[in-house]
């Protein structure tokens, strides 16, 4: 696998006060390997619930971003990244995340301590319509602070804290996992292309990690695929002990 392990938990549009602080406390007493980045992404309303009582061990994303600066936007919520880039071509082909760090200027993710965000994600595109050029648009916002923007990926200025997921999007929410040789199949397709499009070093460095019915217990064969570098969890992520086993599958 490339770098360090990485589990993510997508909690989606989940939780109340009640079972979200259940879920941060059982999170805070977890044993949590220490060689795997942990990042959780709370719904919106609850990002300062979570970052005021959770564990620094454990890094938060937001579940979106808009496009652009602050202003006259029902509803949405604003960042101000300190890179991005245009992942058209993998959106088309793949069912992707793009994670992606956001700076320390002081904007509304950054002001509440989010590190991460999640964008393209499918429900996002196929449940409330968001296209290509839309997840586009945040992408580009993000290259214009002082980045450029980039029409293609070979242009980024950095993928140092950039991970890709896969989901196939038949596994999503449905209990049907991919087996752990499709899942590979696809990694290396992956990686292959950034290997083309990018950069040999970009395609070894890079974390792919899987997302799409992950659970306590299919994480351990699918984390021991070669370029199986981490998982993206929903349902399982809500139940802390069993979030904590998909960590500690590293291997
Ligand atoms: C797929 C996944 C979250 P679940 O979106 O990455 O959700 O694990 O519930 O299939």
């Amino acid at each position: 696998g490339s770098g360090k392990f990485f589990v993510g938990g997508n909690w989606k549009c989940n939780g109340t006060k009640e079972s979200i602080s259940k879920l941060v406390s059982d999170l805070n007493s977890a044993k949590l390997e220490p060689d795997v980045d942990v990042v959780v992404a709370p719904p919106f309303v609850y990002v300062d619930l979570v970052k005021n009582s959770l564990t620094d061990r454990i890094e938060i994303s937001a579940q979106n971003s808009w496009i652009g600066k602050g202003g006259a936007f029902t509803g949405e919520i604003r960042l101000k990244p300190t890179f991005s880039f245009l992942a058209r071509d993998f959106i088309k082909h793949f069912c992707l995340y793009v994670s992606l760090t956001i700076s320390h200027n002081v904007e509304q993710l950054t002001d509440i301590g989010c590190k991460w965000v999640i964008l393209g994600h499918s429900e996002r595109r196929h449940v409330i319509g968001e296209d290509d050029q839309f997840i586009g648009k945040k992408a580009a916002y993000a290259l214009s602070q002082g980045l450029g923007v980039i029409a293609c990926i070979d242009a980024v200025p950095s993928w140092d804290n950039v991970v890709i997921a896969y989901e196939p999007v038949w596994a999503i929410g449905t209990g049907k996992v991919a087996t752990p040789q499709q899942a590979q199949e696809v990694h290396v397709a992956v990686r292959d292309w950034l290997k083309k499009n990018v950069s040999a070093e970009v395609a070894s460095k890079t974390r792919i990690i899987y997302g799409g019915s992950v659970n306590g217990g299919n994480c351990a064969e699918l984390a021991k695929q070669e370029d199986i570098d981490g998982f993206l969890v929903g349902g399982a992520s809500l139940k802390g002990p069993e979030f904590a086993t998909i960590v500690n599958s590293v291997t």
